[in-house]
């Protein structure tokens, strides 16, 4: 941290720390801060939504109406729904790439950001009460405002990433966030209304002895992953899955471990996408000092073709994944 900028403590409000260090941005006009309070924003209303799941599943059965008329909505498509939203209508976002669309979405405006998003990821854990998380990636666009949005603006490689973080929506809700600079994690403080400073300067520890896989599927993997899976055994490591990466991933941020979605029988590329996915943990996997793999290489170098291209995923503490690696590579 340079000298100059003074160390906030513990309990800061997310927006005063985002202004705080503004200046760390080369474009430092603004838009990327007020960006970002759009995201947390949104996520404090996906979070209501969230914490309600069961009564408006109680309410559906009832009629399937909430109180102001609005047909009932599945959470991840309401999710969509109020992250789109808040980009859209606080005009720093020129495109929205998300998870639950198609193509990518041109908002029409003079934005100079591109967000990659998967706006509730974990679906399956959704209904059954356990921790699902939010994942975004933010781009400077390349094409020059009022140009039409095209394929260099999109199609961006994960070091292209000016900013990334993730929503944790768990035992207690969780906004963690990169510019490039460190990572920084907040914690939803509800009676106040605020994400409040609660991890700051996270760091990765640099080995650890949980390993999160879905080794049901081991049937799947290749004969160099059960090699390693063997190995963690061998080794008497801890065995932790969710199936929320989010999740997954932020226990072995805080604990150190790896995790690993690989290429299977089913998914030959691995299930996990590369934009809206695997890229913004990269970036805040390598910013507090993980590192983050396809099994050959930086998944941040990795050129997208599509935007819904899947990639095998090794990230978490560098030792950890740097053996497996060796497996697998
Ligand atoms: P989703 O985007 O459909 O929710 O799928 C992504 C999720 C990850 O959160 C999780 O790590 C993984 O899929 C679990 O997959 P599996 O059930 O195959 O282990
Ligand atoms: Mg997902």
């Amino acid at each position: 941290m340079e000298a100059s900028r003074i160390a906030l403590p513990i309990g800061t409000a997310l927006d005063r720390f985002i202004k705080n260090n503004q200046d760390q941005f080369q474009y430092a006009s603004g838009e990327l801060s007020q960006l970002l309070r759009d995201i947390a924003l949104a996520s404090k209303v996906v979070n209501r939504e969230i914490n309600k799941a069961g009564l408006i599943d109680i309410m559906g059965a009832m009629g399937s109406q909430n109180s102001t008329g609005e047909q009932q909505q599945k959470l991840d498509v309401l999710a969509n729904i109020r992250f789109t939203r808040a980009l859209s209508k606080g005009g720093e976002v020129c495109a929205l790439i998300s998870e639950e669309t198609e193509s990518f979405v041109d908002l029409n405006n003079e934005g100079n950001y591109v967000i990659a998003i998967d706006p509730l990821d974990g679906s399956s854990n959704i209904d059954v009460n356990v921790s699902i998380g939010t994942i975004f990636s933010i781009y400077r666009r390349k094409s020059k405002v009022g140009e039409p949005i095209n394929e260099q603006d999109i199609l961006q490689t994960g070091e292209d990433q000016v900013a990334a973080g993730y929503i944790l929506y768990g035992s207690s809700t969780m906004l963690v966030y990169t510019t490039g600079h460190g990572v920084n994690g907040f914690t939803y403080e509800p009676t106040l209304g605020e994400y409040v400073l609660s991890h700051p300067d996270m760091t990765m520890p640099e080995n650890g002895k949980i390993y999160s896989i879905n080794e049901g599927s081991a049937n799947s993997f290749s004969p160099a992953v059960n090699d390693y899976l063997k190995f963690c055994k061998d080794n008497n490591y801890t065995a932790r899955y969710i199936g929320s990466l989010v999740a997954d991933f932020h226990r072995n941020m805080l604990k150190g471990g790896i995790y690993i979605y690989p290429a299977t029988a089913k998914d030959p590329h691995g299930k996990l996408r590369l934009m809206y996915e695997c890229n913004a943990l990269s970036f805040i996997a390598e910013q507090a000092g993980g590192i983050a793999s396809n099994g050959k290489g930086r998944i941040m170098e990795i050129k997208p073709r599509d935007l819904h291209q899947r990639t095998p995923f090794y990230v978490g503490s560098v030792k950890m994944v740097e053996k497996a690696i060796g497996f697998v590579k």
